[in-house]
C-alpha cells in the first residue's frame, strides 16, 4: 500500500483529538499535524473541512478523504491499516472481540467518564467526593469485571500485551483519572487515588495504559489540569 497522505487537525490538549494521536502512533504511521486553537472561533476553512456547528477537533484528511468524530476517526485509522489494534471484522471470532472492545469503551464513556466531570465541576467537598465514590462504583460494577481476561497476561485489554482500540479510545481519559485527584492538582477529590486501590485489574490496566508511549507522548499534565480548572472548575 502506498503511503497514505495523512493531516490531523487537532489540539493537544483535547482528549477527544487525544485518541487520534495514541492510534496514528500506534499504527506507526506518518502525518501532518495542524494545531487548531479552540480559543477562538474557527476560521471559514476549518468550518469547511469539519462542518459540525462548532467545528470541532479531532479532523483528519486521508489521501483527501475528510473523517471526523474520533472513535470513528480511530476506527478507520485501526480498519485501513490492520494491527494488533484491531483484528478483521471476520471470521466471526474477530467480530465477537471488536464487540466486546466496543462494549467495553461504551462501558467506560457512558458510566465512569461522566463522574469525572461530574467532581470537577463540583461546587463542594462533599460533591467531589460523592463524584469520586460514584466514578469508583462505576469502575467496579461496569469495568472491573471485563478486564477479567487480563488477568496473569498481558496489561492491554483481552490480556493482550500491545495496546488495543480499547486503550486508544480510552488512554486520554485514562490520564486525566489517574492525575487530577493528585494533591498538586486536586482537581477532584483527593480521595481518588485510594478508592481506585479498590479496582485492581483497573488499577494495574489504566497504569499500563498512561504509562505507554503512544499515549503519553503529547501528554503534559500540569498544562491539562491547570487549563482544565480555569476552563470548568467553579470558581472560588
Ligand atoms: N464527539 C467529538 C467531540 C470532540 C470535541 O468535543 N472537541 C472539542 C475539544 S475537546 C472541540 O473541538 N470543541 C470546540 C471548541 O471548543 O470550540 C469527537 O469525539 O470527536
Amino acid at each position: 500500500m502506498a503511503t497514505p497522505k495523512i493531516i490531523l487537525y487537532t489540539n493537544h490538549l483535547c482528549p477527544w483529538a487525544h485518541r487520534a494521536h495514541i492510534a496514528l502512533k500506534e499504527s506507526g504511521l506518518e502525518y501532518e499535524e495542524v494545531i487548531i486553537d479552540l480559543n477562538v472561533p474557527r476560521e471559514q476553512w476549518y468550518l469547511d473541512i469539519n462542518p459540525g456547528p462548532r467545528g470541532l477537533v479531532p479532523t483528519i484528511s486521508y489521501n483527501g478523504n475528510i473523517i471526523i468524530e474520533s472513535a470513528i476517526v480511530s476506527q478507520f485509522i485501526a480498519d485501513a491499516h490492520p494491527s494488533h489494534l484491531l483484528p478483521p471484522s471476520a471470521p466471526v471470532e474477530n467480530a465477537i472481540t471488536r464487540a466486546r472492545i466496543n462494549l467495553f469503551v461504551d462501558a467506560f464513556i457512558s458510566k465512569v467518564l461522566p463522574h469525572l466531570f461530574a467532581g470537577i465541576r463540583a461546587a463542594s467537598e462533599q460533591e467531589r467526593d460523592a463524584a469520586a465514590e460514584a466514578l469508583i462504583a462505576g469502575v467496579l460494577k461496569e469495568v472491573e469485571p471485563l478486564l477479567a481476561s487480563t488477568e496473569g497476561k498481558g496489561p492491554f485489554f483481552g490480556g493482550s500485551e500491545k495496546l488495543t482500540l480499547a486503550e486508544v479510545l480510552t488512554g486520554s481519559f485514562l490520564l486525566r483519572i489517574l492525575s487530577f485527584g493528585k494533591p498538586e492538582h486536586a482537581l477532584v477529590s483527593t480521595k481518588l487515588p485510594v478508592l481506585l486501590e479498590k479496582a485492581p485489574r483497573f488499577k494495574r490496566w489504566s497504569e499500563a495504559t498512561v504509562n505507554h508511549p503512544s499515549v503519553n507522548f503529547i501528554w503534559n499534565e500540569k498544562l491539562v489540569a491547570d487549563l482544565t480548572r480555569a476552563k470548568f472548575a467553579p470558581k472560588a
